[in-house]
């Protein structure tokens, strides 16, 4: 018994509620949503001042976020739309198991898309827009695993014919074949972004929706509706590049964005949270970060159970399973979900009583019912001011059946016996025989088949196939003499830097009236590392609200000034999201139809070290601009110490194909090089991007030698020819960057010892490089044929003497010409970690400095036996060297 205290108290309270609860029903029944909110969020605020601690929620039940009577019905025929599903489901499989089949180990997968089957499905028959309509169509990044689905939909469209499917994976079969995976290189006309490696599609997509809107703030494109819709998997939200950036798209109000998150609860190897819900985890990062958060988590069959929770008791089981339980539910029957899902409350059994176990088992997830999915997808499009993620429940190997449905090891089923092609064909209806199945044949029915008319239809009253990649851009004219002309004359006696000079560059180009507003400024927070600051003024930063704030250095020439039609993106601290703008700059030409330009300048240490795949991913994309690696070589930033000293990237850089890098020393070779780039890229429309080092170091800028222009490009010339050529001792040099002011002085010291050096800017080894090896293939192919030189051949055949390159970089990058020198190549370089040191320090730890350069090709005459050794002995003493230094490389 309770006291009468207690009772007072409990009774008191019963009233309480009551009366709050009608008082808010009576605002609630006025039909102003914003007032409830509002007299909601005026009470907390009250309880807070008040000393009451309200605890911090950012989820939501465990079950769908759009109530049964707030749905719209699908519209179309449910049933066509299905059968399409069937066979779309039916094709993709068999495109796995027959390329199993035939080479064993191809690999494939079936399980991802059988498991998001639907939530493409109702995007391609209701919400995809292609660019047929206006030319503005949707972008998609589509999981990279589920390619097999949106293939074998291809193939019903009547865009991929039969052989191309049976060339899965065989590119090289005569005829062609398609790509594992989404690769826009390998198939350029189907795929516009690649999305396999997992995490880049996610935070490529929220920068291209916003590089959407910058291009309309800024008056380059029309404003549209398109969206960008990204689908991923809920095992990839555990890449760092997966969710490093939503914030960004909820403070940019991206509500051009929309997300789908497969929940099958499992990645590869088992459970993505078995011991916890990957759906209350991602919503309460998406919730909190200020994303609108769509739960779909159960299917229609759901729905009267629901409506009879009145107390919310099938609500709470639902919400306190942990995710390796439900995949258990998944795989067991009717009767085990009943004993064990329903079993643990009488009530709930009572609920389901009228439910056979079959009925049970067949009670669908909310992402395999397209009911459920249309009504996400048309609130997440009507959604304002705030990014969207659909949270979909599905189960992975979806119809696999006994092959893999929600089994552990269903992401790597490529094989499926007859019994289980058996059920898979009698489950979803496909009219193959069972004296077919062991073939596994793919079906498509007839062209005027109903199913083949409605798909039809249903993508021409959306604008269009998709995926499909077109450029639609014209060539640009890029002269541009006016732009670059005075680099080409030297300073002067001025000194300046590469970095410098880039930056005069930049702001010519952007004041340029035929390319000026196709420029596109990118920096991560370190604008005034590199002397841009200037820019902020002149050309301003984009911002899609402008600037909201009087800036503190308004009275100052240079203030940071923000704007709607600002020019420059200011990305803030993340070479990711600044590497993911020059994506979606750099593809505009295919995405958009508008030959964007891009130059994005970073700290070199963290491009391709730190974001070397989505370098990849560009260069896949076939990205089109400059990358430039600030402050780059191992010992021109001074006092930095190892992590920020780059000696890795032009090595880094040799692996991507379409991406053309320079290491220039002077302003008119990094002049003609750019000039180059912009007329191949955006002129003659090569999809190639360029990687340029530049540099902080000053000195005096020379003027551009006579003829040079063609070695500038392919990689060497000679920039100071021997004193005395005809000298008994010689030596070719080779530098490259501020290294080459070293190489020079070397020239100087060795000459002192009777040696008569040359002088060889290499402004890229890998232009060399890839040369070399071209021309090597080439006489090898047509032996018939007078053989060609190499560049680095043609140049060096007749030089004499012995030959030294020096490098800021990896010694492996002057040694990477060594087959096409007639004789060997000594190397310095800069292996090792950093030191934070001077310039001087650094060369002398690294022995890339003057001293060495010069006692190197002394070495190498030595081995020649062209000199003696005494000279060397004494040329260390000269030279102040101290034989017993460390080595640099590992100390
Ligand atoms: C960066 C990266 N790491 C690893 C892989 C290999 N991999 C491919 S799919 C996969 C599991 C995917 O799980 P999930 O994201 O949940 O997708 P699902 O297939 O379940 O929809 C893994 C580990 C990859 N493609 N990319
Ligand atoms: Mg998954």
């Amino acid at each position: 018994m309770r006291n009468p205290a207690q009772r007072d108290s409990a009774d008191i309270e019963a009233l309480e509620q009551r009366e709050w609860r009608e008082a808010l029903d009576y605002v609630i029944q006025q039909g102003d949503r914003g007032r409830v909110q509002r007299l909601l969020a005026t009470l907390r605020h009250h309880a807070r001042m008040n000393d009451v601690a309200l605890p911090f929620t950012a989820v939501t039940a465990y079950v769908n976020t759009i109530q049964p009577d707030q749905e719209t019905p699908l519209p179309g025929s449910q049933e066509i739309e299905r059968r399409i599903k069937s066979l779309i489901r039916w094709n993709a499989m068999a495109m796995v198991v027959r390329a199993n089949r035939v080479s064993e180990g191809i690999g494939g997968h079936i399980s991802t898309y059988a498991s998001a089957a639907t939530l493409y499905e109702v995007g391609f028959n209701h919400f995809f827009r292609g660019k047929g309509r206006d030319g503005d169509g949707d972008i998609v990044y589509f999981q990279g695993h589920a390619s097999p689905g949106i293939y074998a939909r291809a193939f019903l469209e009547g865009r991929l014919s039969l052989e191309k499917l049976e060339n899965f994976r065989h590119e090289q079969r005569p005829g062609g074949g398609l790509s594992s995976y989404p690769h826009p290189w390998l198939m350029p006309d189907f795929w516009e972004f690649p999305t396999v490696s997992m995490g880049l599609g996610p935070i490529m997509s929220i920068y291209q929706a916003r590089f959407n809107r910058y291009l309309e703030d800024r008056g380059l494109k029309k404003p549209s509706t398109s969206k960008v819709w990204a689908f991923l998997g809920d095992g990839e939200t555990d890449e760092p590049e997966a969710l490093g950036a939503i914030s960004l798209a909820a403070r940019e109000k991206l509500d051009n964005l929309v997300w789908v998150i497969n929940c099958n609860l499992q990645r590869l190897d088992g459970p993505v949270r078995g011991n916890g819900q990957i759906v209350q985890e991602l919503e309460a990062i998406f919730r909190g970060a200020g994303w609108n958060v769509i739960k779909v988590l159960w299917g229609c069959d759901w729905d009267p159970l629901l409506a009879k929770d009145h107390d919310g008791l099938l609500a709470r089981r639902m919400g306190e399973v942990v995710d390796g339980q439900y995949q258990k539910y998944a795989v067991e029957s009717g009767a085990y979900l009943r004993e064990h899902f329903f079993g643990t409350d009488p009530r709930l059994l009572e609920m389901v009583k009228h439910l056979s176990d079959d009925q049970l088992k067949r009670m669908r997830l909310g992402g395999h019912d397209p009911q459920k999915i249309y009504n996400a997808y048309k609130r997440a499009v009507e959604t304002k001011g705030q990014p969207t993620v659909i949270l979909a429940r599905t189960i992975k190997g979806y119809g696999m059946g006994e092959a893999g449905e929600g089994k552990n090891v269903t992401h790597q089923q490529k094989k499926m016996n007859e019994s289980d092609l058996r059920s898979f064909r009698t489950r979803f209806g496909i009219p193959v025989s069972d004296e077919q199945i062991g073939e596994t044949p793919f079906y498509r029915p007839a062209d005027d088949s109903v199913e083949l008319q409605y798909i039809r239809e249903r993508r021409k009253a959306l604008g269009g196939y998709v995926p499909a990649r077109s450029v639609r851009v014209e060539p640009l004219k890029v002269p541009l003499d006016g732009v670059f002309e005075e680099f080409f004359n030297g300073t002067e006696g001025r000194k300046a830097s590469t970095t410098m000079v880039f930056v005069r560059m930049l702001s010519k180009l952007l004041r340029d009236k035929e390319i000026g507003d196709l420029i596109v400024p990118i920096v991560p927070d370190e604008a005034r590392t590199f002397g841009m600051e200037a820019l902020f003024r002149a050309v301003g930063i984009y911002s899609h609200v402008g600037q909201r704030y009087e800036p503190v250095d308004m009275d100052t020439l240079l203030y940071y000034k923000e704007a709607k039609d600002g020019q420059i993106l200011e990305e803030g601290i993340t070479e990711a999201g600044s590497m993911s703008s020059f994506i979606a700059a750099g593809t505009a030409y295919a995405t958009h139809g508008v030959n964007m330009i891009p130059f994005f300048i970073y700290y070199s240490m963290f491009g391709f070290q730190r974001v070397g795949d989505l370098i990849w991913a560009a260069a896949d994309s076939r990205t089109r601009g400059f990358l430039l690696g600030g402050t780059s070589g191992r010992t021109t930033l001074a006092g930095e110490g190892l992590q920020h000293q780059d000696g890795n990237s032009h090595v880094y850089s040799l692996a991507y194909p379409n991406c053309v890098s320079y290491d220039p020393a002077y302003a008119y070779e990094l002049a003609v090089i750019i000039q180059d780039g912009i007329r191949r890229m955006y002129h003659d429309q090569e999809s190639i991007f360029y990687y340029l080092t530049v540099m902080n170091e000053q000195y005096e800028m020379p003027e551009m030698p006579k003829g040079s222009r063609e070695g500038i490009l392919r990689g060497m010339y000679r920039f100071k020819a021997a004193g005395d050529p005809k000298a008994k001792l010689r030596a070719q040099l080779f530098g490259s960057g501020t290294i080459l002011n070293e190489v020079i002085k070397a020239q100087d010291v060795l000459s002192k010892y009777g040696v008569a050096a040359d002088v060889w800017s290499v402004t890229s080894y890998q232009e060399l490089y890839r040369n070399g090896h071209a021309t090597e293939r080439w006489n090898m192919l047509h032996p018939g044929e007078k053989p060609r030189e190499s560049y680095v051949t043609e140049c060096l055949k007749d030089e004499p003497g012995v030959l030294v390159a020096a490098s800021d970089y990896l010694k492996v990058l002057p040694d990477c010409l060594a087959r096409w020198a007639p004789r060997r190549i000594r190397s310095l370089g800069t292996d090792g970690f950093g030191r934070s040191e001077d310039r001087q320090a650094l060369r002398n730890f690294f022995e890339v400095d003057a001293r060495y350069i010069a006692l190197a090709a002394l070495a190498e005459l030595v081995r020649k036996e062209q000199l003696d050794r005494k000279i060397l002995q004494q040329a260390l003493k000269d030279l102040q060297i101290d034989p017993e230094k460390a080595n640099p490389a590992i100390s």
